[in-house]
């Protein structure tokens, strides 16, 4: 199939999914058309199958805000005409899924054809940013004018039904990792630089907003080390970055943490450390975590949204309540003492990350595509 795939190109779970599933298809034959403003990310490979096609803001002295929205919306407008696509699919309503009814609509009324528009809904489009009163009659609409809608997690799925009023059903597809990329052997010069003594390795990964808690990551940082010896790897970067960096010094860690900033190499990242914190006040998912249980890392993290559909407390990693830095940083402390306990559960999450795995969750995107083919057979 043809397929356009929308979504943001940044370092966000969003964008890292839907350049994931977009790489996946072009691998199964598909033609996959990227529009985005910027190269995404992950999109480092070069394969006959992907397409990308920027879209262009021009800016004018009238315009405080260039609207990006038309910009956008034009240019799958272009896309879907000229490289004739069977479907649109966004990732992340804003503004996605109203452009998408627009250029729909345009189509509709160039050609008189009815280009299927696929919503996939991630996260903060919903819990956060989507729920705003200024944004809140525009993203109903446009996810009850989308022919197929998915959320990434059963949370995100109530979540949605809960807080708007949507007409139509919600499929849950999951997201997915790829098992055999995180799956590494540590490199072991690597491992030597970030913990010469043979410390533990804890890591977060976030784009450091005040939804990820990044503080309380810092706390249990802290806590973790009074009891023994630790490195903590923090890597993106974000609004919260320089409070952080702050907090590690009154708490007296800093020289035991390292910002390494935003990183593709996740998988090297993730093959050292043993645990991975994510004490998030929300996540729909929390992609990072499912990437470091792939790797063999475990996981303790708060309990909120769709984090327990994916951590098991007590197998793959601990959970506790939003804000309980105490629980969480016990947590850490008895099982980095126990060695035996934390490699079988660092293979429990490995375990875990292959129900998962990117082979088991595309293949029910294309069957969701399938319902929107023009002939028979379906290619
Ligand atoms: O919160 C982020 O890190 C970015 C955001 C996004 O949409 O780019 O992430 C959301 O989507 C991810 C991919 O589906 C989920 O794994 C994250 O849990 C979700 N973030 C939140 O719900 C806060």
């Amino acid at each position: 199939m043809r397929i356009g795939i929308v979504c943001y190109p940044t370092f966000g779970g969003s964008g890292v999914l839907a350049t994931e599933l977009g790489k996946a298809l072009a691998d199964k034959g598909h033609q996959v058309h990227f529009i985005t403003y910027q190269q995404p990310v992950r999109l480092n490979v070069f394969n006959t199958n992907i397409f990308y096609h920027e879209v262009r803001v021009p800016t004018y002295p009238l315009f405080d805000y260039p609207p990006y929205e038309v910009a956008l919306a034009s240019t799958m407008v272009d896309v879907i005409s000229n490289h004739d696509l069977d479907l649109l699919h966004v990732h992340y309503a804003i503004p996605h899924a109203s452009a998408a009814y627009m250029a729909k609509q345009i189509v509709k009324h160039k050609t008189g054809r009815n280009i299927p528009v696929i919503t996939t809904l991630h996260g903060t489009d919903i819990t956060l940013v989507g729920r705003d009163k200024t944004y809140e009659p525009v993203v109903t609409f446009s996810i009850n004018e989308s022919d197929a809608i998915t959320a990434v997690s059963e949370n995100l799925r109530e979540e949605t039904l809960k807080n708007f009023h949507i007409t139509k059903d919600i499929e849950v597809i999951t997201n997915f990792v790829d098992v055999s990329r995180f799956n590494k052997k540590p490199f072991d010069a690597f491992k030597k630089v970030i913990a010469p003594n043979g410390e533990s390795i804890l890591v977060h990964a976030s784009n450091f907003r005040k939804v990820k808690r990044v503080d309380d990551v810092m706390k249990i940082f802290a806590e973790v080390r009074k009891e023994l010896p630790a490195k903590l790897l923090m890597v993106g970067d974000g609004p919260e970055r320089h409070a952080i960096e702050e907090l590690a010094r009154t708490l007296g860690v800093i020289d035991d943490v390292r910002f390494v900033g935003k990183q593709e190499q996740m998988e090297e990242i993730m093959a050292v450390s043993d645990i991975f914190l994510l004490p998030s006040e929300y996540e729909s998912f929390g992609l990072s975590a499912l990437e470091a249980m792939a790797a063999k890392v475990i996981v303790i993290s708060s309990n909120s949204g769709g984090l327990p559909e994916i951590n098991i407390h007590g197998k793959t990693g601990f959970m506790a309540n939003v804000g309980d830095v105490k629980a969480m940083s016990n947590y850490a402390i008895t099982i980095l003492k126990d060695e035996k306990l934390l490699q079988q559960m660092k293979q429990q999450a490995y375990e875990q990350a292959l129900l998962f795995d990117i082979s088991n969750i595309v293949p029910r995107y294309e069957k969701l595509y399938s319902r929107f083919c023009r002939m028979e057979p379906c290619v």
